[in-house]
């Protein structure tokens, strides 16, 4: 009877390891940033729309899809993917959405960034490029005031990855990211990722996965009416 007991409870923790950890979070893009000029969400025709971030807690990988248009291999002017920043320590953008004075000198400050080009998360001290950095503002129209790349420096975290091979039109951009290298996250998660131009960019949170009080009384109820269950038999 012991076994059978034991077994109920493991198969039941197992549940519920499962409902906690395929919890998927969409974030829609309702962020502008810029250094308050009236771009609104895009500049420049629909190669460059970002639509929203799918976020999927699965089990050691924190999963993030971008759901955008950009293909930096068929961009006419040169423009490259961007870098998915990340915040450990909650999400704290200036001002209110759309965010249209959020920059890199007003907004969050990234703790974490997934090097899109070099193909690995580094942690630490890095120096990061914003938009104004990588483009001629002699030549084109372009959001500057906006972090898209991870310039130099850094700790170079291992087992995390990206994956290009459905980018474009409709298309997405996915990142696998080992959550052990993320560390204790305290409060929400913050997620910034947008092209070179930083013409559409995206900003937004995730609550990380903490069971919720009314989870734990239903799996404690559940548990209970096994136990019972068990000794009657
Ligand atoms: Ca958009
Ligand atoms: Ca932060
Ligand atoms: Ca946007």
């Amino acid at each position: 009877m012991r076994n059978k007991l034991t077994s109920l409870i493991l198969s039941s923790a197992l549940a519920l390891g499962g409902l906690t950890t395929a919890n998927a979070t969409v974030i829609d893009d309702v962020y502008w940033g810029s250094y308050d000029h009236s771009y609104g969400d895009r500049i420049g025709n629909s190669s460059y729309e970002v639509t929203n971030m799918d976020v999927v807690f699965s089990g050691n990988y924190l999963n993030v899809r971008i759901n955008t248009n950009f293909d930096a291999s068929t961009d006419p002017y040169g423009i490259d993917f961007g870098d998915l920043f990340i915040s450990t320590n909650g999400w704290n953008p200036y001002g209110s959405a759309p965010y249209s004075s959020d920059s890199a000198a007003t907004g969050e400050a990234w703790e974490f960034v997934f090097d899109t080009s070099v193909g690995n998360l580094y942690g630490g001290e890095f120096s990061i490029n914003n938009s104004e950095d990588l483009i001629d503002a002699s030549r084109y129209i372009f959001r500057d005031g906006q972090e898209v790349q991870r310039d130099s420096g850094g700790d170079e975290l291992a087992g995390s990855s990206v994956d290009l091979s459905n980018a474009g039109v409709g298309g997405y951009i996915e990142y696998d990211i080992l959550l052990s290298s993320l560390g204790e996250i305290s409060g929400d998660l913050g997620l910034k990722w947008g092209m070179t131009c930083a013409n559409d960019t995206i900003e937004g949170a995730v609550a990380t996965s903490i069971p919720e009080p009314a989870t734990w009384l239903l799996f404690g109820t559940a548990l209970l009416g096994m136990v019972r269950t068990a000794r009657k038999s």
